[in-house]
């Protein structure tokens, strides 16, 4: 697809510094003088919100089926790409996504193990084409990440979402996966070590905007 804008995601696991290093990327490009939406998936704009709250309902009554699921990520993400990522795209500004589909590959493919042929299929159907220009993968190990996150998990097991009720096997198989597309796409995929003071994730994140800026003028 053609398009002036540029898309950048912000992916990893759990706790990695995602919603953290998106307002400093985002800072970044907005003081070269672009114009820069800020999104999020699952969700972007309120059915996709909408759809995001059915994702993380830790409700037990009712089990969410792992295909059930799938579909979800993916009617949410066509909401958002028609009604904010292509439309921004298309007049020049540019797009920083919390998360994007390298996040259904490492959930619903490396965590939940469905099959990531489906998944690319269903990439192709929603997408047509677009993906993003420069992703950059969060990387730390699970054990570091939880203990940021401590105060949030401390919480009783019942008020945390479906995601944050998973095993450490889960997160293991979506760490392994988010790898395993970065070394599939080293090009576009950029592995940041999250695993250091945040001074130092951000320098490498700037060293890297800096290469594709120039790469890109
Ligand atoms: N999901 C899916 O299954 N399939 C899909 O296709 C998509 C999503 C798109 C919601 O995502 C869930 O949707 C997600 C996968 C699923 N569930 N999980 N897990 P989310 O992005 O909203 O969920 P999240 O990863 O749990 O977001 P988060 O907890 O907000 O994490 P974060 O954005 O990566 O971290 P943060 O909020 O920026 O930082 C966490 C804390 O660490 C915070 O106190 C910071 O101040 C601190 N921090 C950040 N960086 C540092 C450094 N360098 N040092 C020390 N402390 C730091």
């Amino acid at each position: 697809m053609q398009h002036r804008g540029r898309f950048i995601t912000l992916e990893g696991g759990e706790g990695v510094g995602k919603s953290t290093n998106l307002v400093m990327v985002a800072d970044y490009l907005e003081a070269r003088g672009l114009e820069v939406v800020r999104t999020r998936e699952p969700g972007g704009t309120p059915r996709a919100e909408a759809i995001r709250g059915l994702l993380l309902d830790p409700a037990s009554e009712e089990p969410l089926d792992d295909d059930a699921e799938l579909l979800l990520v993916f009617a949410a993400r066509a909401q958002h790409l028609a009604r904010v990522v292509r439309p921004a795209l298309e007049r020049g500004a540019w797009v920083v996504c919390d998360r994007f589909t390298d996040a259904t590959f490492a959930y619903q493919g490396g965590g939940r193990g469905l099959d990531k042929t489906r998944i690319s299929e269903l990439e192709a159907f929603v997408q047509r084409g677009l993906s993003p220009d420069l992703t950059l993968l969060l990387d730390m190990p699970m054990a570091a990440s939880q203990q940021r996150l401590e105060g949030r998990l401390d919480r009783d097991q019942s008020q945390r979402d479906r995601f944050e009720q998973e095993r450490g096997d889960f997160f293991e198989a979506v760490r392994d996966a988010y790898l395993e597309r970065a070394e599939a796409a080293p090009h576009r995929l950029h592995i940041i070590n999250a695993d250091q003071p945040l001074e130092a994730v951000q320098n490498d994140l700037r060293a890297v905007l800096e290469r594709r800026l120039e790469e890109w003028a």
